[in-house]
This record gives structure tokens, C-alpha cells and sequence, in this order.
């Protein structure tokens, strides 16, 4: 039997898809036949995203609405519902990151990442499911991140949160697996995208230390994502469940090696 990897007929929502991974992430799915809803919070990069859709010939369907705000989600969502139709591939991939030391760092700042990268995955895919449990199908597919395994200096809210995501994503499976929906997650090494521009510039150790850090020794390009998506998203992964798949360039797999080496 040849695997199913089409995505025509299927309706998928990639939140936070107006720039970075999220856009690249919706475009895989779209160009393998999903019809695209987008969601964003800023109108201005909405605009801009629709624009960098269509110049790939994609339409996709805007949503402005903040993730974190359970009336607003299930307003959207029943929008998304009766305009375009109902959904079967959520991509959760909104999120923020603060970079601040633990000692400094104020507990309000913590609870909005928290909230928003931990919070907001759990009320967007709760509203999206119980449509998907009317139907027997769904795919929902968790954002996370190295640090769902990983620590680093001054990321401990994001830590918290994608480790939470990570955790989130097996219970769910777990809970929604006798509905047909498959949860999995995504863990994204360190990619060339807006949120790491500050540590990537040329010169920054921080730079020098990911390539080092990194067995294929280099950054990730979002467009590196496009195949695990469209994988998760697809009827070939109806039997993976509550499963992170890193695409990390190896990072996870090695304690890493000496500068220069
Ligand atoms: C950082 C980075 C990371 C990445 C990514 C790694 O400061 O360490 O920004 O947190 O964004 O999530 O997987």
C-alpha cells in the first residue's frame, strides 16, 4: 500500500502562521493540498502574510484573535467554522519567548508566557476537538521546542512552558485517542527565524556556539519543517500518538563536542 500524504479536502488552522516557523509550516500544508486558515493577533503582519501567501499562489484565510482568550478562540473558531468549514489539522505554533535571568525575572512576565505558550495550545485545541470528536478524525500538532528537554540560561518561563507542551501533548493523546485525533508535537531545534535573530547576528557566541552545538552545523531554515508537518497532518501518521519529533539537526542526540572540534 503507497502512504497517504495527501492533505486535499482537509481544512488546517496554523496559529501564529503570519511570519517564522508557523508560516513556513502553513505553506507545506498548503502546497500539499490543505485549504489554509491562518491566525495572527497583529493586523499589519497579517496583511503582509497574506501577501507572502499569495505570492506562492496560496489562499489563506485570515483570522486575527488572541490565543489566550477562551471566548475570543471559541468566537473564531465558530467563525472559521461556518466561513470556510470545519477543521482537521490544527497547528498549534503561537508562542513568545522572554529572555531574562530567573532571579530577575518578574512572576507576571513567567505566567504570560506561560499562558500563552502553555495556556493557549490547551484552549485552542480543546475548542478545535470537540468539533473533531463529532467528526472521528482530527490531527493536532503541538509546537514545542528543545527546551521541552533541554535548559538553558534565562529561558526558564519558555522551559516551563514548552516542557508543560511536551506533557500536554501525551495526556491529550491520550484522553482523545478513542476519538481518532492523533496529538503529536513538533520539537524545532534552533532555526533562523525572527525570534532568534538577536542571538544569531554574526560575532554573538551564542551564534557560534548553536553551529558548534548542532551535528549538521548549521541553524535549521523554517522551511526544514515542512516535511515532519505534513507527515503529522497526514492519514500516513494515523497510527502516532502523543510522539515528539525533534528536527533539530541532531542536537538532542549528542552531549556535543569541544570548540574547534
Ligand atoms: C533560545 C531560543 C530557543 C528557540 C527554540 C529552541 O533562546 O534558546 O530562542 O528557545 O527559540 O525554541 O528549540
Amino acid at each position: 500500500m503507497k502512504p497517504n500524504f495527501e492533505l486535499k479536502g482537509k481544512i488546517a488552522l496554523v496559529t501564529g502562521a503570519t511570519h517564522g516557523l508557523g508560516m513556513a509550516m502553513a505553506k507545506a500544508l498548503a502546497h500539499q493540498g490543505a485549504t489554509l486558515v491562518i491566525n495572527g493577533h497583529t493586523p499589519a503582519k497579517m496583511e503582509a502574510a497574506i501577501e507572502a501567501y499569495a505570492s506562492e499562489e496560496i489562499l489563506a484565510h485570515p483570522y486575527l484573535f488572541d490565543v489566550s482568550d477562551a471566548k475570543a478562540v471559541d468566537a473564531a473558531i465558530s467563525k472559521i467554522e461556518a466561513e470556510v468549514g470545519e477543521i482537521d489539522i490544527l497547528v498549534n505554533n503561537a508562542g513568545m519567548i522572554q529572555r531574562v535571568p530567573a532571579l530577575e525575572m518578574d512572576p507576571e512576565d513567567f505566567r504570560k508566557v506561560v499562558d500563552i505558550d502553555l495556556v493557549s495550545p490547551f484552549i485552542v485545541s480543546q475548542r478545535v476537538a470537540k468539533t473533531m470528536v463529532k467528526n472521528g478524525q482530527g490531527k493536532i500538532i503541538n509546537i514545542c521546542s528543545m527546551m521541552s528537554e533541554l535548559g538553558r540560561n534565562t529561558v526558564s518561563a519558555y522551559a516551563a512552558a514548552k516542557g508543560g507542551l511536551k506533557m500536554l501533548t501525551r495526556n491529550l493523546a491520550t484522553e482523545w485517542a478513542k476519538y481518532n485525533i492523533q496529538v503529536n508535537g513538533i520539537g524545532p531545534g534552533y532555526f533562523a527565524t525572527e525570534q532568534t535573530a538577536p542571538i544569531r547576528v554574526d560575532g554573538h557566541p551564542f551564534n557560534e556556539f548553536i553551529v558548534n552545538r548542532t551535528p549538521a552545523g548549521r541553524w535549521g531554515d523554517p522551511d526544514d519543517l515542512g516535511g515532519t508537518v505534513v507527515f503529522l497532518a497526514s492519514k500516513a501518521s494515523d497510527f502516532v500518538n502523543g510522539q515528539i519529533i525533534y528536527v533539530d539537526g541532531g542536537i538532542l542526540a549528542t552531549i556535543g563536542k569541544p570548540a574547534g572540534e
